[in-house]
């Protein structure tokens, strides 16, 4: 969705297309806000992120497959910052899906360098009840914020929209997902995508010259468990978040330790 000026500045969508962009996330499984954050906010949050992923990159082997990295953010500025964290666009489509008790309880990025590869198309969690057909309403949502323009050249992320966010049984995906339609996720740096993380999808190859980052935090339920380490959150950094955006945290690791800290 483009934004209109109104809705950029007031943070908030109309409310008919607040309703379809909530609607859009529950039967589609994803809704895309073109261009939401500052061009000069993002250029400062691309930066820093190279700082830390170029440091990340000579000490890790690649851990999503050829030349590709996930790493974690440290929950530090610029990247903690309430327009990434407690974007009350996002919020706005994220609360009435997962509850206003819902919580952040992931925060990091992914990032193809060139001569990375196709990824196998996956979802992002496990079935919460296995071998029970039954589809389930919405209980984790991803937010992908991009630090650079997803081009079509430059390895955007593919998604398999329409359903498949629904998983009412265990599929066959890679014969399947050849055989449906697809979609590459083109979309100005600053916008935000906000999927389901059960809606199949994959990376592609970056066949630029330039990392392709894209920051990853996932809200959830409040009940939901996985296996990512807890947040390291500072306690000042905590202390000095919004009432909302230290309920979103709540449950992390308060005090406890910053990971991939730059070096001074
Ligand atoms: O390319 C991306 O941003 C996402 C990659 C991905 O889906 C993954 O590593 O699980």
């Amino acid at each position: 969705m483009k934004l209109f000026p109104d809705e950029l500045e007031n943070g908030a969508l109309r409310p008919e297309r607040l309703r379809l962009a909530i609607e859009k996330v529950r039967v589609d499984g994803y809704v895309v806000l073109e261009g939401v954050l500052p061009p000069d906010f993002v250029a400062e949050l691309h930066e820093n992120f190279l700082r830390i992923f170029h440091d990340y990159v000579r000490r890790t082997d690649p851990n999503r497959g050829k030349n590709r990295y996930q790493m974690h953010l440290p929950f530090m500025p610029p990247f903690c910052d309430e327009r990434v964290v407690n974007n009350p666009l996002a919020l706005s489509i994220i609360e009435p899906l997962l509850g206003e008790d819902c919580v952040c309880h992931y925060f990091a990025s992914d990032t193809p360098l060139p001569g990375s590869d196709f990824q196998p198309v996956h979802s992002d969690i496990h079935r919460l009840f296995p071998g029970m057909p039954i589809s389930l309403p919405p209980f984790a949502l991803v937010l992908n914020i991009p630090l650079v323009d997803f081009r079509e050249d430059n390895g955007p992320l593919q998604i398999w929209p329409g359903g498949t966010h629904l998983m009412p049984e265990d599929a066959p995906i890679q014969e399947l997902a050849e055989q449906m339609h697809s979609e590459f996720v083109l979309m100005p740096a600053g916008s935000l995508l906000i999927r389901d993380i059960r809606m199949w999808h994959r990376g592609t190859p970056n066949r630029s010259d330039a990392p392709r980052p894209n920051m990853a935090m996932i809200y959830a339920r409040h009940w939901l468990r996985t296996h990512y380490p807890p947040i390291g959150i500072p306690r000042e950094t905590y202390e000095r978040l919004s009432p909302r955006a230290q309920r979103l945290f709540r449950l992390e690791n308060i005090g406890g330790p910053l990971v991939n800290v730059p070096a001074a």
